[in-house]
C-alpha cells in the first residue's frame, strides 16, 4: 500500500473513534474522513503528526517545604518555612491566568497549604481532613486552577499550629490594566513571631505547663484600640516581623521624592492585630481583603489577623520615613523604613504618631464597593452564630459548638448544611472579652454596615472580619461553589481550641 492509503486508514479510524463517542455526529465523521485525507500532512494543525507528546503542565511556582532552625528575633527556633525563607516566596500572577503551583513536602510531618482568599475548586482547598488528606513526609501535590479574581492575598499551612512556625506568604495577582496609577508595587507581609514552640502556648494558658512570658497577659498600658478602648491579647509576642524583618534589623526600600506606591498590607500573622501607618503621610485605602474599594483617606489603617488592605501614597519630599505597625494590646512594634537615596534607614523609635482619621477594621462603615454587591435571586438561610467560649478551660465555639480541633479532641461541632445558590446571611454576635476575626474560605461575603442592612448595594466584599467584644456584625454570601468549606475564627489560637464550623453543601 501507498503512504497516503496508510494516512487514509489512521485518519478513518480516528474519525471513526469520535464518530463513536458521539453518535449522532457519524455521518459528518464519513464525510469528514475524505477531507482529511486530502490536508493531513505535518503542516496541518489537526494531523495527528503535528501534535507533540502530552506533557503536565510546568509548574510556575515550586514551594519546597522545609524544617529548619531561624532567628529573626536573634533566639534560634524551629520553623517551618516554604524554600527555607520566612515569609515564603512570592506567588505573584496576572488577572486571567491558570495558578500552576507544586508542593513539596520535604519534611517529616505532614502539612497542607491553603489559598487564602481564593474562589478555588473545593479539592484544592487545603484544608486537612476537611478538603484533602495531610500532605505527607516526601509527597508533593500540583495545584491548578483558573484564576477568577484580582487582588492581594496570601497562603498558608493549615496544619495544625504550623503558620505560626512560618508556613506562610503572599499571593498577589495583579489587573490586566489597574485602576489606579503608581510607580511601585510592593509587598508589606507582617507576621507575629515566638521564640519557642507554639505547642506549648495553649497549655501555658490553660496552666498545664509552666507559663513564659509569651502568655502573661493582659499588658498594662498595651496599644489601645482606636478610641482607647484596651485590646486583649491571648499571646503576648517578643516580636514582631515586615517582610520577616524585625525592628533592629528593619526592612527598608529606596524610594524618591513623587513616587506613588500601592503598598498591599498583609496580616499574615497569627494572633496579631496591626495599626499601620507611614510616618508623615496619609494613606487612600483602595482595597479591602483584595476586593477594590472606593478610595478613602486614613492616617492609620488597623488590620486584623488575616485581612489585607491595598493603599496608595505618594512620597511627598526626600527624606526617611518609618512604616510602622504597631501591635495592638502591647507596648511594641515592628517597622520598616521607605527612604529617599542617602537617607537614613534606621526607623524612628517610640510608639508610632497617631494620626486620624482610623481606617481598615477600624472603620469598617466607609468601605464602600465600586460596583453593586446585591446577590443574585435565591432563598434566604439565616444563621445565628454566637462567638463564644469557655475561659476556664480556654475553649472557644461558633454557636455553642466546639470543633475537633488540635486542643479540642472531644469536639463534637456539626456542619452548616445549606443549599446551592441560596443567600446565605449569618448574623455574629460576639459575647466574648476578645475581638475574633472570621473568616469563610471559598466565598466572598458582603459585610453590612449595620446589622440587618441586607439591602444595602454597595456593602464591601471581604473574606475576612474582625468581630469585637459586645458586637454584632451581619454578613452574607452566595452558594454558588459547593464543596466542604471551613468557617472559622483565624486567630490560630482560637481556632486551635475550637472556634470553628464547616459550612456544607452540594448542588
Ligand atoms: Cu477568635
Amino acid at each position: 500500500m501507498s503512504e497516503s492509503g496508510e494516512t487514509s486508514n489512521q485518519s478513518s479510524r480516528r474519525e471513526a473513534i469520535l464518530a463513536g463517542a458521539a453518535g449522532a455526529m457519524a455521518p459528518f465523521a464519513l464525510v469528514g474522513s475524505g477531507a482529511a485525507q486530502s490536508k493531513a500532512g505535518p503542516d496541518d494543525p489537526s494531523s495527528p503528526e503535528s501534535r507533540t507528546m502530552p506533557l503536565s503542565p510546568k509548574p510556575d511556582y515550586v514551594l519546597d517545604i522545609e524544617s529548619k532552625s531561624i532567628a529573626p528575633l536573634g533566639t534560634p527556633t524551629e520553623a517551618t518555612l516554604v524554600n527555607g525563607g520566612y515569609p515564603g516566596t512570592e506567588i505573584r500572577y496576572t488577572e486571567g491566568d491558570m495558578f500552576k503551583v507544586l508542593l513539596n513536602n520535604t519534611m517529616q510531618n505532614p502539612c497542607t497549604v491553603h489559598w487564602h482568599g481564593m474562589i478555588v475548586p473545593n479539592y484544592m482547598d487545603g484544608v486537612p481532613e476537611i478538603t484533602q488528606l495531610p500532605l505527607g513526609p516526601g509527597e508533593s501535590v500540583f495545584m491548578e486552577y483558573p484564576i477568577r479574581q484580582v487582588g492581594s492575598y496570601w497562603y498558608h499551612s493549615h496544619y495544625e499550629l504550623q503558620e505560626q512556625q512560618g508556613l506562610s506568604g503572599p499571593l498577589i495577582i495583579e489587573e490586566k490594566r489597574p485602576d489606579h496609577d503608581y510607580d511601585k508595587d510592593v509587598t508589606v507581609f507582617m507576621t507575629d513571631w515566638l521564640n519557642q514552640s507554639p505547642y506549648g502556648i495553649i497549655p501555658q494558658i490553660r496552666d498545664e505547663q509552666t507559663q513564659t512570658s509569651a502568655v502573661k497577659t493582659p499588658v498594662a498600658g498595651g496599644e489601645p484600640f482606636p478610641g482607647d478602648k484596651p485590646f486583649g491579647i491571648d499571646v503576648d509576642y517578643p516580636g514582631y516581623l515586615m517582610n520577616g524583618k524585625s525592628l533592629d534589623d528593619p526592612w527598608t526600600m529606596q524610594v524618591r521624592q513623587g513616587d506613588r506606591l500601592r503598598l498591599r498590607l498583609i496580616n499574615g500573622s497569627t494572633a496579631t492585630f496591626f495599626r499601620v501607618d507611614l510616618e508623615d503621610h496619609e494613606m487612600e485605602i483602595i482595597a479591602a481583603d483584595g476586593q477594590p474599594v472606593v478610595p478613602t483617606r486614613a492616617g492609620n489603617v488597623v488590620i486584623a489577623v488575616a485581612e489585607r488592605y491595598d493603599v496608595l501614597v505618594t512620597i511627598k519630599r526626600s527624606g526617611s520615613f518609618t512604616l510602622n505597625a504597631a501591635a495592638l494590646g502591647t507596648k511594641r512594634k515592628v517597622a520598616g523604613v521607605l527612604h529617599t537615596p542617602g537617607a537614613s534607614r534606621k526607623p524612628a523609635p517610640g510608639p508610632p504618631e497617631w494620626r486620624g482619621p482610623a481606617g481598615g477594621m477600624a472603620d469598617y462603615a466607609a468601605l464602600k464597593s465600586p460596583y453593586p454587591t446585591v446577590l443574585p435571586d435565591g432563598p434566604v438561610r439565616t444563621f445565628d452564630i454566637e462567638l463564644g467560649g469557655k475561659m476556664s478551660g480556654y475553649l472557644w465555639s461558633m454557636a455553642n459548638e466546639y470543633y475537633p480541633e488540635l486542643y479540642v479532641p472531644e469536639g463534637d461541632a456539626s456542619p452548616l448544611q445549606i443549599r446551592y445558590e441560596e443567600r446565605v446571611r449569618v448574623r455574629f454576635t460576639n459575647t466574648t472579652m476578645m475581638y475574633h476575626p472570621m473568616h469563610l474560605h471559598g466565598h466572598f461575603y458582603r459585610l453590612l454596615s449595620k446589622p440587618g442592612g441586607w439591602d444595602e448595594t454597595h456593602a464591601p466584599l471581604k473574606d475576612t472580619v474582625a468581630v469585637g467584644p459586645g458586637e454584632r456584625i451581619d454578613i452574607e454570601f452566595y452558594a454558588d461553589n459547593p464543596g466542604r468549606w471551613f468557617f472559622h475564627c483565624h486567630n490560630l489560637y482560637h481556632l486551635a481550641a475550637g472556634m470553628a464550623r464547616e459550612v456544607n453543601y452540594i448542588v
